[in-house]
């Protein structure tokens, strides 16, 4: 029975410092980024001529996070990424400019390569969470994960995601979020560059919030007009 008790408490206490999880982080404060929900999804085919992108506020990967710097070597390395919502799915575009790709080598450290952490529910650690390692120019369809799809174009310079969240992307939730890129230049890793607030770095055992946001009415009727057959009249 006392064990059972001390069981609870320590459940408990778990429970309580990952609901306040997000608090404990200063630096991820006022630090977060607002995917709204759209009418009409992207085609994910690693193109970012979707209508709907145009629209949609980039946030920068300008932290390094091995050094805990800002990233200011914009020849070195430059990315940037926009999230949107639509029916239980997170749509994720992503630009790169890297001096140096590094693609298709036999050993993944020797690959430039993005780093993602998803935090359905919003624990605020990231030992117990989906992370996906994505080299560049590397495709991905139906994957049994939630990251149900990787597309790439232009080279490795673009390149779009879709996660399957179902009841979890809805309307003013909030999950982690975490992106980053791993520039390796010459066959050795350089750089860690992250969307993060200042003096954030990979040691940190926090993520930055991401959350749903909806302008416009998630339920009601939208007509489905597919961006994919819009192209095709072009
Ligand atoms: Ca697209
Ligand atoms: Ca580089
Ligand atoms: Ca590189």
């Amino acid at each position: 029975m006392l064990k059972q008790i001390l069981l609870m408490s320590v459940l408990m206490l778990i429970v309580v410092s990952f609901a306040t999880g997000h608090l404990i982080d200063e630096k991820l404060e006022n630090f977060q980024y607002n995917a709204e929900l759209v009418s009409v999804a992207p085609i994910v085919d690693g193109y970012l001529d979707d209508p709907v992108w145009e629209d949609i506020l980039p946030a920068k990967l300008n932290q390094e996070i091995i050094t805990g710097q800002k990233w200011q070597d914009e020849y070195d390395f430059t990315g940037s990424f926009k999230a949107v919502w639509r029916s239980g799915f997170l749509y994720v575009a992503i630009k790169i400019q890297d001096d140096q790709f590094e693609k298709h080598q036999s050993k993944l450290f020797r690959e430039d390569r993005l780093i993602l952490y998803v935090d359905e529910y919003h624990f605020h650690g990231k030992d117990d969470m989906h992370r996906y390692e994505i080299p560049v120019g590397i495709e991905e369809n139906a994957l049994k994960s939630s990251l149900t799809s990787v597309a790439w174009a232009n080279d490795g310079q673009t390149c779009e995601l879709r996660f399957r969240l179902g009841s979890v992307a809805s309307k003013d939730n909030t999950i982690g979020f975490g992106i980053s890129y791993t520039d390796v230049d010459n066959g050795q890793i350089q750089n860690k560059i992250a969307w993060a607030p200042h003096d954030y770095t990979q040691e940190n055992p926090y993520l930055p919030d991401l959350v749903f946001t909806a302008r416009i009415n998630p339920n009601a009727q939208q007509k489905l007009i597919r961006w994919g057959q819009i192209k095709r009249l072009y």
